[in-house]
């Protein structure tokens, strides 16, 4: 599979009479616009590879819009043995796939920190080193998602502290301990932003997440002996999860720098896996400083195939933790707003969006799987219906993630904290078992969630 642009290379390359005729249509204005363009496949091939064309994604020739999960821990429980449950995860996949969610967002690369509230075990388990175990566990989550015709977007690192990330790497290559920055022991998020930021000017720490990206991207498959980059099953890799420059209050002065990272590391991703897309892991304004037009600026480049932009009405104030229905209809109104100017703004750049986070609290804050979901289930609904209403228009809006599948996972701790060895759930390692978990038996959710599913495919 060549792209027009690297067809041309090659004939010149090549040259001869049976090429004239080859080089003559490479000739003129357009290869100078196909030389900015992506080298990606030509549109229409049937070979499963998500594109972009546009505004919007292509898959075998249709549109590909979907309805997905966040499944931050999909490939840990892919990994063989006690240290995976595949027996749960083909479960899940089942119940996922019947539900028509078949788009999964999936941490690949953790590294081992001494955060207080960091995942245990981590791939990465010191710089270069990686654990063979949880490596499998992409394996296998990918080879399982494949026999069920679905889609993966795998993150290749975390500007959060709750797989080690980048903070991680300041600290190796700092040699201060990550308990200075720790914000669950300290409280102090600002101060743990400015230094994960840290991250994007160390030289080092470049060279050892390019490394650990190229360890992953072109791995082999051991299951099914596909190459990662070979295996259309991967629509896009992120350079992270959520990336910001820094705190709001300080992080100005680090956009240069992130915006130059955001460049460079997604070419080179391109460089090694030029069949997928992909994205960064941002969450929009929200996470570049507050500003429409800093997102703007750090995702205009072309190694970039789309946007993505994350949407958290409680964590960011426009509701309320503890009772979600106490400001439904104001937050409601705000996130709208949100979607509006970010699918807006994909409109403007011409390039096609994803909401790949959106999540909201149980009733009355509660952490129980057995508790209500009445406002969640309103806010599931007013989410899908502006997604739906905007893709029909033919905005540039692809699909989305909520946040995040819990599954069967549940908690046996008083706290609702977890613990090593404790079952995963939705909910990371720094927040409570249950917070914004879409739990296996939460019916109605999943009815509104497939219900949207059922309505993005019929729109083709
Ligand atoms: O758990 C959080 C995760 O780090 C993320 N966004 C918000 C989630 C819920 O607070 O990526």
């Amino acid at each position: 599979m060549r792209s027009r642009r690297a067809l041309c290379n090659w004939a010149r390359a090549f040259g001869g009479t049976v090429l004239a005729l080859l080089l003559a249509a490479c000739a003129g204005p357009r290869d100078e616009a196909a030389s900015a363009a992506p080298d990606t496949a030509p549109a229409g091939e049937a070979d499963g590879f998500v594109r972009v064309e546009g505004t919007h994604f292509v898959l075998d020739g249709k549109p590909y819009r979907f309805a997905g999960a966040n499944f931050w821990y999909g490939a840990y429980l892919g990994a063989p043995g006690e240290r995976g449950d595949r027996a749960r995860l083909v479960a899940e996949l089942d119940q996922l796939k019947d539900a028509g969610i078949d788009n999964l967002r999936v941490l690949a690369m953790s590294e081992a920190s001494g955060f207080k509230r960091g995942v245990r075990p981590a791939v990465m388990t010191a710089p270069g080193q990686y654990d063979e175990t949880l490596l499998q566990g992409i394996d296998f989550l990918l080879d399982e998602m494949a026999r069920r015709d679905m889609k993966a977007v795998l993150y290749l690192n975390n500007f959060w502290q709750w797989s080690g990330g980048m903070s991680q790497y300041v600290s190796w290559f700092t040699g201060e301990p990550v308990a200075a920055h720790d914000p669950d022991e300290t409280g102090d998020w600002n101060g743990f932003m400015q230094n994960s930021a840290r991250f994007y000017a160390i030289p080092e720490a470049q060279a050892l997440y390019r490394e650990a990206i190229r360890t992953v991207i072109t791995r082999t498959n051991t299951i099914n002996g596909k190459r990662y980059i070979d295996d259309p099953t991967v629509m896009s890799w992120q350079l992270a999860n959520e990336p910001r420059p820094g705190s709001d209050a300080d992080g100005h002065p680090n956009f240069p720098v992130f915006k130059q990272w955001v460049h460079d590391t997604a070419g080179y991703i391109r460089g090694l896996a030029p069949k997928q897309l992909v994205s960064t892991g941002s969450e929009g304004a929200w996470g570049t400083l507050r500003s429409d037009e800093l997102f703007y600026a750090a995702h205009d480049t072309p190694n970039v195939d789309y946007l993505t932009f994350h949407l958290w009405p409680s964590n960011w104030s426009w509701m309320d933790h503890h009772d979600p229905a106490a400001r439904l209809e104001s937050g409601t109104v705000q996130a709208m707003d949100y979607i509006d100017r970010h699918v807006d703004l994909a409109n403007r750049m011409g390039k096609p969006i994803v909401l790949s986070e959106f999540g909201l609290n149980r009733d009355k804050g509660a952490y129980d799987p057995a508790s209500g979901t009445t406002a969640r289930d309103a806010f599931y609904r007013a989410i899908y219906d502006r997604v739906l209403a905007r893709a029909k228009a033919g905005d540039a809006i692809a699909g989305s993630n909520f946040w995040a599948w819990g599954g069967r996972g549940r908690t046996a701790n008083a706290d609702w904290m977890w613990t090593t060895g404790d079952p995963f759930t939705g909910d990371p390692p720094q927040e409570a078992q249950g917070l914004f978990s879409l739990f296996d038996s939460d019916a109605s959710t999943l009815a509104i969630v497939s219900a949207h599913a059922k309505a993005m495919k019929a729109l083709d």
